[in-house]
């Protein structure tokens, strides 16, 4: 039987809740700055998340809207505000306006310290990715990922599993030594595909979700002291009453599960 070697992380919503009060904000500023009437709030916002990706976002949301003349007077509009957001969001994460989520730092310390290999696998923008990791993790976080992946490598987006699929392949990984950590149906739908067994740590716009395949399914990693509530998942029984927050020696158990279950 073969052992856990990698964790392979999602980042929005998963390392840190980068979307109601992060995206989502800079995404309106932009909207205001180019003088357009385009506002989401955070209700139409849980929506749009649906859609993964903030140009192709931002295209189905000028498409409803009946906006597309737009694009006559400037037909890189849709560019343009995607990199005015990533500038603001860039701004955001700077004055410390975004931080991990419970569990992110510890878990990530212990696994290095454990000899795990770590990746990224995401979807947004890789200048978004540099700059939560080196804010809010450390200066030198890039370093601790073997590979991150972003939406500049890999246009195909999630619920794609191409992401993922490229990780592995970089890393030479097999997919069963690998657990991934994601927190939305579209992220757990990539891993699923790509043959990842995965964590769900849910937020507030993804807790709805149909998260059937996921081994467990938590409100997050949980902290000593501070533990995760625990909301299904095939693993849910083995670690109720067991584990009340996610470490090392959980992911080894977790990912001899997930092979007894292939
Ligand atoms: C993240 C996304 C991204 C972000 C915004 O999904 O879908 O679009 O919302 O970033 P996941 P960009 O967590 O599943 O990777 O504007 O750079 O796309
Ligand atoms: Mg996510």
């Amino acid at each position: 039987m073969t052992a856990l070697e990698a964790l392979i992380f999602d980042v929005d919503g998963t390392l840190a809740d980068t979307e109601r009060d992060g995206h989502r904000v800079a995404f309106n500023q932009a909207f205001s700055d180019a003088g357009l009437d385009w506002n989401w709030d955070t209700v139409l916002y849980g929506k749009l998340l649906k859609i993964s990706g903030g140009k192709e976002r931002m295209s189905r949301y000028m498409a409803d809207k009946g906006d597309q003349h737009l694009l006559n007077t400037n037909p890189t509009l849709i560019s343009d505000l995607h990199g005015a957001k990533n500038l603001l969001y860039s701004e955001m994460l700077q004055h410390g306006r975004i931080s991990l989520r419970p569990g992110v730092r510890r878990l990530l310390s212990d696994a290095r310290d454990a000899g795990l290999r770590l990746a990224i696998a995401t979807t947004t923008s890789r200048v978004n990715v540099i700059e939560l990791l080196q804010q809010t993790l450390h200066p030198e976080a890039l370093s601790w990922f073997e590979v991150i992946a972003t939406a500049d490598e890999i246009p195909d987006k999630k619920p794609s599993p191409a992401v993922y699929e490229y990780v592995i392949d970089k890393m030479q990984l097999k997919k069963e030594n690998c657990l991934a950590f994601e927190d939305s149906e579209n992220g757990l739908m990539s891993t699923h595909m790509a043959g990842i067994e995965t964590i769900v740590t849910v937020n507030d716009y993804t807790g709805n979700g149909n998260y059937a395949p996921a081994l467990l399914v938590l409100s997050d990693l949980g902290e000593p002291g501070k533990p995760f509530e625990i909301m299904g998942g095939k693993a849910a029984g083995f670690i109720r009453n067991r584990y009340t927050y996610v470490n090392v020696e959980l992911l080894r158990n977790l990912q001899r599960i997930g092979q007894s279950h292939i």
